[in-house]
């Protein structure tokens, strides 16, 4: 099995004794892809090396976080500045309202917000707060979006669960899965029936504005919009889960890059520049329904944390539109190198972007679905993905998830990448 060395399979073994399949998050366990997960030893910028040495170009960058590629100075400038005045205090501190200043600086709509400590805490309290405000119990969310692993969300999830083929989750109460309708993704005609029955019951629409958990799949023109009025016409929020989206479709999320302004939005990953940071906030009206201001209650003992405060920050400094535009085109020009390699060896493969998110599915069609998803050759992107570790590629262990680029993957990573992965759509 390709990336599988003498010490990761050891540590693997070990791993496999103490944890459930040998991980702490499912999608590590390369299930998606029939092999076995490398071990990693380090990271700088855009490479990671496993423990015995081997390097890859890294376009997973911890399943998003880290825009700044690894280890980058000014997060572990910031971190060692910090952490030599405590790491926890349980106590409000400046670094919060820092951080909370320079995500509504790009984000003006997040009048009001909370931080939190994982995007399923993030998108939980979200759905918490939505079904408060507006005394109503159902949710709608789409096939394949994936808002981390809160009960109401584990029906027909994307990521790991997708990943997994599970159906949905056991252990989630029928009661409250029956809660939660599903829409295809870019069906408003779905949403519209829906809200046409439902509408009543519906405290809030949510989705991934740009899908990352069913591989990548881009919204309509008008969908957006659309579900904006739908959401409208019937008093459901609309929420915008931008863990994954914010600050990498656009240097402003979603709502910069198309327009449409959510009601509650959550974010996660970036905002932590890979630490555990996460957070819900829209208007202020809702925000304040939240405690201690309001009775919807949602806390946190790490919540805040100043390291995780610190390494979010400098992220988001060193985050300026300029470098957000340069990683965008170097995606463009990643995606755009792959098309023509696909095309120039006669297989069938979509591929597209979203500023610095990108995926690509073997199948010649454009995806809108996760019902398109799924008729991709997901047999071929196995092939593919250890033909490309092999050749020191490291692409996402799933055919259901998204690429990332950092700010560390320069014009030399990327011109690399697409040598090596002519030479993996040869062998896969
Ligand atoms: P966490 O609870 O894993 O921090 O965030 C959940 C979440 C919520 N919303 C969106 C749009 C997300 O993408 C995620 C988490 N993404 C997955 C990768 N697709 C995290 C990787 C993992 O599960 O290990």
């Amino acid at each position: 099995m390709t990336g599988v060395t003498t010490r990761s399979a050891e540590i693997m073994r070990r791993a496999r004794e103490l944890f459930p399949g040998g991980v702490n998050s499912p999608v590590r366990a390369f299930r998606g892809v029939e092999g076995e997960p490398f071990v990693v030893a380090r990271g700088e910028g855009a490479r990671i090396w496993d423990v015995d040495g081997r390097e890859y170009i890294d376009y997973v960058l911890s399943w998003g976080p880290l825009v700044l590629g690894h280890a980058p100075p000014a997060v572990l400038e910031a971190l060692d500045r910090t952490m030599r005045d405590g790491t926890s205090f349980g106590i409000p501190t400046e670094l919060e309202v820092l951080l909370a200043e320079a995500v509504r600086d790009r984000m003006p709509h997040l009048e009001m917000l909370r931080f939190v400590s994982s995007g399923t805490e993030a998108t939980m309290s979200a759905i918490r707060l939505a079904r408060a405000a507006t005394r109503r119990n159902a949710i709608l969310k789409f096939d394949g979006c994936y808002h981390g692993h809160a009960d109401s969300f584990l029906v027909r999830a994307g990521s790991g669960v997708a990943t997994l083929g599970l159906p949905n989750s056991p252990g989630v109460p029928e009661q409250l899965a029956s809660l939660t309708l599903t829409a295809p993704f870019n069906d408003l005609d779905a949403v519209r029936e829906i809200v046409r029955v439902r509408g009543g019951e519906l405290a809030a629409i949510i989705l991934e504005p740009v899908v990352g958990n069913a591989g990548l799949i881009l919204p309509d023109p008008g969908f957006l919009a659309g579900l904006r009025a739908l959401a409208d016409s019937c008093g459901a929020l609309l929420v915008f889960d931008e863990v994954m989206t914010g600050f990498r479709v656009a240097p402003g999320g979603a709502v910069e890059a198309y327009g449409v302004t959510p009601d509650l939005t959550t974010l996660g990953k970036v905002i932590g520049g890979g630490l555990p940071v996460a957070a819900y906030g829209g208007r202020r009206e809702l925000m304040s329904l939240v405690a201690p201001e309001g009775p919807v209650y949602q806390a946190g003992t790490l919540s805040g944390n100043p390291l995780a405060m610190a390494a979010g920050l400098a992220t988001l400094n060193e985050l300026t539109v300029e470098l957000h535009d340069a990683m965008t085109n170097r995606t463009a020009r990643l995606v755009r190198g792959l098309a023509e390699i696909a095309a120039r060896r006669g297989v069938p493969m979509t591929v597209a972007h979203a500023g610095t998110m990108w995926g690509f599915f073997f199948r010649a069609e454009p995806v809108r679905s996760f019902a398109d998803a799924k008729t991709s050759d997901v047999a071929h992107f196995r092939r593919f993905f250890h033909a490309a570790l092999e050749r020191g590629v490291y692409l996402a262990p799933s055919a259901f998830e998204a690429g990332f680029v950092s700010s560390a993957h320069g014009d030399d990573e990327i011109e690399q990448t697409l040598d090596r992965l002519d030479a993996a759509l040869g062998a896969a």
